[in-house]
């Protein structure tokens, strides 16, 4: 089942698609909906765009896990309290990002588990065992 990730502009979704994929870290801007293979990068942008997400989760209905991307050195989230119940019957996960910068993790998690996330991981660029966590719970 297909894994699709959501998060602000800049808070590190595809750098964890491609650690997540074993592919070397290459930044580029996330333009369009990228479909390639299990996982799904959405731009920033479908987050401020709440129709432009809700077409994406009805148009991807083999979808099966969404993961919450929350950029863990932002001081605010985009995320609402309950988010989750808008991805109907999805599996709702959530990842802190930039954990290495070590800023403002524990406020991060907070936020993720207020949207709704059932499980959290803290990944930043020194975390593989995380890392290897999240990417097991994504393929179970
Ligand atoms: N220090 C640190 N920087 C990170 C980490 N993850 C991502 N970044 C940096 O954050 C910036 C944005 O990362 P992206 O993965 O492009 O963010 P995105 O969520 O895909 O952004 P959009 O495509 O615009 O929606 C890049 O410069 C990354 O190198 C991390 O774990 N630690
Ligand atoms: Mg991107």
């Amino acid at each position: 089942m297909k894994v699709v990730f959501v998060g602000k502009t800049g808070s590190g979704k595809t750098t964890l698609i491609q650690r997540l994929e074993g592919k070397d870290v290459d930044y580029q801007k996330t333009q369009m909906v990228m479909y390639s293979g299990k996982y799904i990068d959405t731009p920033g942008e479908y987050l401020e765009n709440k129709l432009m997400l809700r077409n994406l989760l009805v148009s991807s209905s083999d979808v099966g896990k969404v993961v919450l991307v929350q950029d863990g050195e932002d001081t605010q989230t985009l995320f609402p309290p309950s988010i989750s119940t808008m991805f109907m019957g999805k599996k709702v996960l959530g990842v802190v990002t930039k954990t290495d910068k070590k800023k403002n993790v524990d406020i991060c998690k907070e936020w993720l588990k207020l949207a709704g996330a059932e499980e959290i991981f803290c990944i930043g660029f020194d975390d593989e065992k995380e890392l290897e966590r999240l990417k097991s719970e994504l393929e179970r």
